[in-house]
């Protein structure tokens, strides 16, 4: 109903020299565009070689499982997990093999590829089971093998709302479909919890030609009767492919615009998708291919692009984003295992690294916290007329309850802190019945510097810690509305508003 909600407006705040950015932007009813956003909105894929090391093989990984567990403390509900890409289409069944173990062979390193992915790997019933140590989630799954017996197993099986998805092969253009043992030994049917996720494209037309969903739609894919198993269009997608990084690699994937124009592209997609009433994630995705780029995906700036990324694609119409990790991988938001050689460029370690977070991590904690635990939160992205900040407004139910507001401009190491710019964000409301809130506080993500490896801190907590359990004393400030706030470069902050 117009007028019924609370919106809000960022206004351009001119003529101070110690501000020189502002934006201003007069917002329509954000109620009525919002999206719902699920609280496992962020949710991982993970590469299938080394899925052990990750959940632990005879006892639980005690530091995934934290990082996990973190983010279910906020929202409510920990990310959903996928099992796939690449090294699952290498992956054999043995029956022969009892227990947790996996049989793998890898190719040699390279100072590109610190940490390939297994050629080969062979595994029996037990390598799916271990799923079990995990906090209780959703596996969104896989490929064919047999390996999928595993999850007919009774110890996997008893866990309530276990298994919701399959998918036949990563990105199967290439491969026939093997659907129907896998809906004998799961019973799948159409009114089964676990469903098949469909047409994991690593690529699209964006129209009715080729290969991408809309021309699946055309050729009657759903209206099919295998075609009613399937709940769940897969789009997997990177945002270019480098193998060496830099600052302005850093810029450009930081960058509003870039953010928005890879997420857009499946507009038309996404819309012919839920149009069949068929849900549509991103179910593998990160920054850069070649397992991210050095200097780029592993550094702080990349926190932001994750934080704008994820909230943008949740504006577009995607369900769940799931972003890809793998052991040693430079986009990785966590590492569960103690590395040994660089995973920047490969070389020996003289202290091997240990469990650790990395600066994405901080964006999904972001998230999981402006999102909250309540079940019912929308968002709607504000209308900012500054190619550097991007932001968005959570409503629970009908409630404008939170906002993030990012500032996307890179600041680096070696510049003098004095150069730091800021914008300045004043917030008016405008119409509802709610009014203004009688305070707001500010949360702040604090980066030295977008080229940093460490020492973000989110409110004045780390979450890199021995554990991944967030340490030190939280540090929010509560601001009078009519005085608004400064956001640096390189910065992200979640606004609170308090009736
Ligand atoms: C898959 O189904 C086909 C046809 O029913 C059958 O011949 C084959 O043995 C099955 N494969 C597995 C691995 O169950
Ligand atoms: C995706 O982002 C990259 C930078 O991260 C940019 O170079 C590229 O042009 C973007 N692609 C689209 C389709 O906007
Ligand atoms: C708390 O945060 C504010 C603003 O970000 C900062 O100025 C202040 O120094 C911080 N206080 C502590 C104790 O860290
Ligand atoms: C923004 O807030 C500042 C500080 O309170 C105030 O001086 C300024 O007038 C405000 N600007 C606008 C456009 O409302
Ligand atoms: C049962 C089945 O089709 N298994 C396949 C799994 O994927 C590998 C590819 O690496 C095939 O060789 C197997 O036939």
């Amino acid at each position: 109903m117009p007028g019924e909600f609370p919106t809000f407006s960022l206004r351009c705040f001119l003529g101070l020299s110690t501000l020189p950015f502002c934006f201003s932007g007069q917002l329509g009813s954000l109620l009525s565009t919002s999206l719902p956003i699920a609280r496992d909105h962020v949710s991982f894929s993970l590469e299938q070689d080394r899925w052990l090391d990750w959940s632990g093989a005879t006892s639980r990984n005690e530091f995934f499982y934290n990082t996990l567990d973190n983010l279910k403390q906020l929202a409510g509900l920990p990310p959903r997990i996928r099992i796939g890409a690449n090294s699952q289409d290498n992956t054999d069944f043995n029956p022969g093999i009892q227990g947790p173990i996996a049989q793998t062979v890898f190719p040699d390193y390279t100072q590109n590829v610190p940490y390939p992915e297994a050629k080969s790997v062979v595994v029996g019933d037990g390598y799916f089971a271990t799923a079990r140590f995990l906090p209780r989630v959703n596996l969104g799954q896989n490929n064919l093998t047999a390996s999928y017996l595993a999850f007919a197993l009774p110890e996997v099986k008893t866990m309530e709302s276990f298994l919701t998805g399959m998918i036949i092969g990563n990105e199967p253009d290439l491969w026939k479909t093997f659907a129907s043992n896998i809906t004998d030994v799961l019973k799948i049917s159409s009114t089964s919890t676990t469903k098949f996720w469909a047409a994991a494209f690593a690529g699209s037309s964006y129209a009715n030609y080729g290969f991408s969903p809309q021309t699946l739609i055309n050729q009657g894919l759903f209206s099919s009767t295998p075609g009613r198993l399937i709940s769940t269009i897969d789009q997997h997608a990177y945002s270019g492919s480098f193998c060496q990084g830099n600052g302005a690699l850093l810029q450009d994937l930081m960058t509003k615009a870039n953010i928005r124009g890879n997420l857009t592209r499946f507009s038309s997609d996404i819309a012919a998708v839920r149009a069949q009433n068929i849900d549509y994630v991103m179910g593998e995705t990160n920054s850069f291919a070649c397992h991210g780029a050095p200097g780029v995906s592993n550094v702080a700036g990349a926190a932001l692009w994750t934080l704008d990324y994820l909230l943008s694609a949740a504006q577009v119409g995607m369900s769940r984003i799931f972003f890809h990790q793998g052991i040693g991988f430079k986009y990785n938001l966590i590492q569960p295992v103690t590395l040994t050689r660089s995973k920047v460029d490969g070389s020996p370690l003289q202290t091997p690294l240990p469990p650790h977070v990395q600066p994405q991590y901080y964006a999904a904690v972001i998230a999981a916290e402006a999102i909250g635990p309540k079940g019912n939160t929308r968002i709607s992205e504000l209308s900012i007329g500054d190619g550097r900040v991007a932001g968005y407004a959570f409503y629970e139910g009908s409630k404008l309850s939170r906002a993030v507001i990012i500032n996307s401009l890179a600041f680096f190491k070696g510049s003098s802190a004095g150069s730091r710019q800021s914008v300045h964000v004043n917030l008016s409301f405008a119409g509802g019945s709610y009014g203004a809130p009688k305070s707001i506080t500010v949360k702040r993500l604090d980066i030295p510097h977008a080229d940093d490896e460490t020492g973000l801190t989110w409110g004045g907590v780390t979450y890199e810690s021995a554990d991944a359990r967030p340490r030190g004393t939280a540090n929010v400030t509560t601001v009078n509305v009519a005085n608004g706030f400064d956001i640096r470069a390189t910065e992200a902050v979640l606004v609170t508003f308090n009736n």
